[in-house]
């Protein structure tokens, strides 16, 4: 049975929308109980998850009575929990920034990086289906386009909105959790391989992943 005051996250790890949520609670250190679901099982559509999350998706945070689901939602919540950690700004005009770089993250970087991610890695690994190559190349193209524009505005910059990590970093670098495994072409990207390399070196980054592994 669960405290009333502990965080639950619905998530099945492997997933970078998944990682997306774990990596903050983990940087954060907040306390907080992993219940993880496996499409494999239909866990998504089991009604008592159906009940939490409408969509049928994943992940979804419960809190108490309080009930969130958009991974990027659920960042910026879990980091309203420990405001002074600064992953989101409380002056208006840096959290916007960081607001932007999010949506930025669900209309261009999440698919353009999630193209590679399920063609080559949850469609062989998770579905047991064969990558599709029409779907890659439309990957590609969608990858190219959101890396040049990230690569640019990386340049003279620590974290993706100045020299605070915020949850946008998180946002962003979940994409690239599968890279290698995906073989997105990130090392074309200076600025982008920069980057990540201090976000793999994050301690809570090791911690995610191994849960993803596990
Ligand atoms: N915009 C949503 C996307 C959620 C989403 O599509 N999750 C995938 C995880 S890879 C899912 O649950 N897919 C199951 C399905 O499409 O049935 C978020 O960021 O939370």
């Amino acid at each position: 049975m669960v405290e009333r005051n502990v965080i639950e996250i619905f998530a099945f790890p492997p997933s970078p929308r998944a990682f997306k949520t774990l990596v903050v609670a983990n940087h954060l250190e907040l306390d907080f109980t992993l219940e993880t679901l496996d499409p494999r099982k239909g866990d998504f559509q089991k009604p008592e998850y159906a009940a939490l999350n409408p969509n049928m998706r994943m992940p979804t945070l419960k809190h108490g009575e309080y009930v969130l689901w958009e991974s990027n939602a659920i960042q910026q919540y879990l980091a309203l929990q420990k405001p002074e950690n600064g992953l989101l700004p409380k002056d208006d005009l840096a959290r916007l920034d960081v607001i932007r770089w999010q949506f930025w993250d669900l209309a261009h970087w999440d698919p353009a990086t999630g193209g590679y991610t399920f063609e080559r890695v949850a469609k062989p690994l998770v579905l047991g289906l064969e990558p599709d190559p029409a779907a890659l190349a439309r990957g590609e193209e969608l990858f190219h386009r959101s890396a040049r524009v990230l690569d640019a505005h990386l340049r003279g910059k620590e974290y993706v909105t100045g020299k605070t990590l915020t949850v946008a970093d998180f946002a962003l670098g979940a994409g690239l959790m599968h890279a290698e495994a995906a073989n997105i072409p990130v090392g074309q990207y200076g600025e982008i391989s920069r980057w990540l390399a201090s976000l793999k070196a994050l301690p809570a980054w090791k911690k995610t992943l191994a849960l993803a592994a596990a």
